[in-house]
């Protein structure tokens, strides 16, 4: 596989400072060097540049920021369609989750049917009416879905980018009113917490991989740090006690490897400012190391 690595350090998708440091900390921790090693042809295409906002409190229809996170995203997905029309596999690094928003608009515009895992202790399915916070970060999922701001929906000029029947979510325990009503209205799969302890992380990653198979042209993978455990993963904005731990997110991270069905991939949501160390990096890039193939033997 030829992997074209670009970062997206936005932290205007969510409230605290520091998210914007993500793609700095990856690198830092090695992922060139890391997936290179296992052989890929891997370019670096830089960072996206990210507007500094007027007011980062601004609340329009209860969409922090909407102007500078519908701008970034918009360039992400031309960005993210063009590594795909040149037959690479995209690895987007945040950055906040908002920029799903745009690595969904940039590769569903190739794969009609695109299956999504999203791996998160949330499902980021709100919308501005049901957002309690005005956090973009925790609507990407619902956009790509079609529900939410036109502003967000219609990049790239199509909507929706993916279907409800073709999403699985993976390590929730945190969600919002709104959000519960819209995954029961849309049928979405999810495996939470309780099914990761009571089935298994094998059981869950083959189901959820039959899942995101059947009827689709692509699938990408998009995982936010929170899904794992703070304990694990403490440099988040977002922590929520009770996740997937390590060892569970290498299993289903070889799993996903060996399945061999991913087309593209993004890293989001670590937060250096909020780590012990680099931790929290230093995590993602084991994880991308087992995404990619790599064997202890
Ligand atoms: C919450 C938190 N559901 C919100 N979402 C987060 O603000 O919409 N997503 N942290 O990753
Ligand atoms: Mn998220
Ligand atoms: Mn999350
Ligand atoms: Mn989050």
């Amino acid at each position: 596989k030829k992997v074209s690595l670009i970062g997206v350090p936005m932290d205007l998708g969510q409230g605290r400072r520091g998210v914007d440091m993500g793609p700095s900390a990856i690198r830092y921790a090695h992922v060139i060097e890391r997936l290179e090693k296992l052989d890929y042809d891997v370019i670096d295409l830089g960072d996206l540049g990210i507007p500094n906002p007027q007011d980062r409190a601004r609340n329009g229809e209860n969409l922090k920021c909407l102007d500078e996170v519908a701008q970034v995203n918009t360039e992400l997905a031309e960005r993210v369609h063009t590594i795909v029309e040149e037959g690479r596999f995209p690895l987007v690094l945040g950055g906040d989750h908002s920029i799903a928003i745009g690595t969904l608009a940039g590769v569903a515009k190739h794969k009609k049917n695109l299956g999504v895992i999203w791996y998160d202790a949330h499902a980021d399915i709100n919308t501005g009416e049901t957002s309690p916070s005005g956090n973009i970060h925790g609507m990407s999922l619902a956009v790509g879905l079609g529900y939410g701001h036109e502003r967000l929906t219609q990049i790239l000029g199509y909507s929706p980018k993916i279907k409800p029947e073709h999403v699985v979510i993976i390590g929730a325990r945190d969600l919002d009113e709104g959000e519960k009503q819209l995954i029961k209205k849309l049928g979405i799969k999810v495996f939470t917490m309780h099914e990761i302890d009571r089935l298994g992380m094998t059981y869950v990653m083959e189901e959820a991989i039959k899942h995101v198979s059947n009827g689709t042209d692509g699938v990408h993978l998009s995982l936010d740090l929170d899904g794992l455990d703070p304990h694990d993963a403490p440099g988040v904005g977002t922590p929520v006690r009770g996740g997937i731990s390590y060892r569970e997110s290498h299993l289903a991270m070889e799993i996903l490897a060996e399945a061999d069905i991913l087309t593209s991939a993004e890293f989001v949501e670590v937060n250096p400012i909020l780590d012990h160390g680099n931790t929290t990096a230093n995590v993602a890039v084991a994880l991308l190391g087992s995404l990619f193939g790599e064997k202890l033997l």
